[in-house]
């Protein structure tokens, strides 16, 4: 038996390259979706991996028989002739191809779930912190992979090794170089009630105030009054610079005016990203400002599948990393693993609290990692389903 394993975009592709390298022919023994590129083979595009096999053409299929060779001796005329017979071998074969992909069908499906056991309960629990299921276990699966097999119940080099592979999800941006060249211009954008205005006080007043650089702050919102009240009663008090714009020229003429600053905050105003017009207003404002950062601020209590549309829309916006605020106010952070993933943005800060500025952080990814992930503090409840092992309580691998 022929074995070979081939790597494609999709199932689909992989069938036809098997069907055409080994024949029509090969049986699929196995498949999984498999990542390269990217980092960590993660943000790399899924592929699907599949095991062929194909035993060497039967001897019926090189030669026609020669039937007449055959006994009984007193044989005269025969029942079947030897292209009849090819013609029936063929038929079978293509019952054989036909069998063998509804089989394949079925196990592609069933490939898919592997997890049981420990596995398939450390799975759950990375669900229930609102890991996207697809990540989930895509991490469970690399884990799996890299221990043994007897390992997969020690739920302490479990936990390391994910906490390990999701900090490796994490990219952090770099932080600010402030260069001679100019002021360096950070916007901010992001839905509406994130933080925007909070974080651009937080980083005025770190930047101004411990830093001793020259910061400016300029607000594109105009579409509430007491927007504006707000940014300027934290410039009254960090002592910076503000100026109000009501269009994208006036972005560019705020810029000129603090060109002697280091670093330029634009605040904008928070938008419904389902808002075309409102979005379509935004990117004129950053399209004029062509700042040297944009960040996208989300909230961490933001629901999985709105973060996923708000990244997505904001793509139109433009935006260099993400920013996460109000982690004082969730429960689970599955959320920024799954946006970062889909934005494949790094990270810059999060934001920790209402205090300006002490609740804001350069975001980390190992602090982050074990966040997400959970510190499993009680037992996991073992699934039973497949797995009858008794399972000890696991005990969290930092304490
Ligand atoms: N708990 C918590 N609250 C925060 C954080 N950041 C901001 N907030 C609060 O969130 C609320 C909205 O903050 P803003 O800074 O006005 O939000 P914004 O994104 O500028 O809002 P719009 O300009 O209206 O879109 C305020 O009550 C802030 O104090 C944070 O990290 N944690
Ligand atoms: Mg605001």
């Amino acid at each position: 038996m022929r074995l070979k394993r081939i790597t494609a975009p999709t199932m689909q592709e992989a069938l036809e390259r098997v069907k055409r390298e080994l024949g029509p022919d090969a049986v699929i023994i196995g498949s999984k979706t498999v990542r390269s590129g990217g980092l960590f083979g993660f943000f790399g595009k899924p592929k699907v991996e599949v095991t062929a096999a194909v035993d060497p053409a039967p001897e019926a299929a090189r030669e026609p028989l020669d039937l007449k060779s055959r006994e009984p001796s007193t044989y005269t005329q025969p029942v079947i002739t030897a292209p009849e017979l090819q013609e029936i071998y063929r038929e079978l074969q293509g019952m054989r191809r036909e069998v063998a992909a509804l089989v394949d069908g079925t196990r592609v499906k069933s490939d898919r779930v592997p997890l049981s056991g420990a596995l398939l309960s450390v799975f759950r629990r990375l669900v229930d912190n609102d890991i996207e299921e697809e990540t989930a276990r895509i991490l469970v699966e690399e884990v799996a992979g890299d221990l043994r097999q007897r390992e997969h119940d020690d739920l302490a080099k479990v936990h390391a090794m994910l906490v390990n592979k999701v900090e490796r999800l994490i990219p952090v941006a770099q932080e600010t170089k402030f260069d001679k060249d100019g002021p360096k211009v950070i916007a901010m954008v992001g839905p509406t009630g994130v933080g925007k205005t909070t974080t651009i006080a937080k980083l005025a007043a770190v930047y101004a105030l411990s830093r001793k650089k020259r910061v400016a702050l300029i607000t594109a919102d105009t579409y509430r009054i007491a927007a504006i009240e707000q940014l300027r009663t934290y410039s009254d008090i960090i002592g910076v610079p503000l100026t109000v714009v009501y269009s994208p020229e006036e972005v560019q003429l705020a810029i000129q005016e603090h060109r002697d600053a280091d670093l330029i905050l634009l605040d904008t105003a928070g938008r419904n990203p389902r808002n075309p017009a409102r979005m379509l207003e935004l990117r004129g404002v950053i399209r004029a400002a062509q700042p040297n950062e944009v960040h996208l601020v989300i909230s961490a209590t933001t629901k999985n599948r709105d973060a996923i549309e708000i990244v997505d829309r904001f793509e139109q916006v433009r935006f260099d990393r993400l920013l996460i605020t109000k982690l004082d106010e969730s429960s689970t952070y599955g959320m920024i693993l799954n946006a970062l993933v889909r934005a494949q943005r790094p990270l810059s800060y999060v934001g920790t609290g209402q205090d300006v500025p002490e609740d804001l952080e350069y975001a980390s990814a190992s602090k982050l990692a074990h966040m997400i992930v959970g510190d499993w503090g009680s037992p996991l409840e073992l699934d039973t389903t497949h797995d009858t092992e008794q399972h000890v309580g696991y005990e969290h691998p930092r304490s």
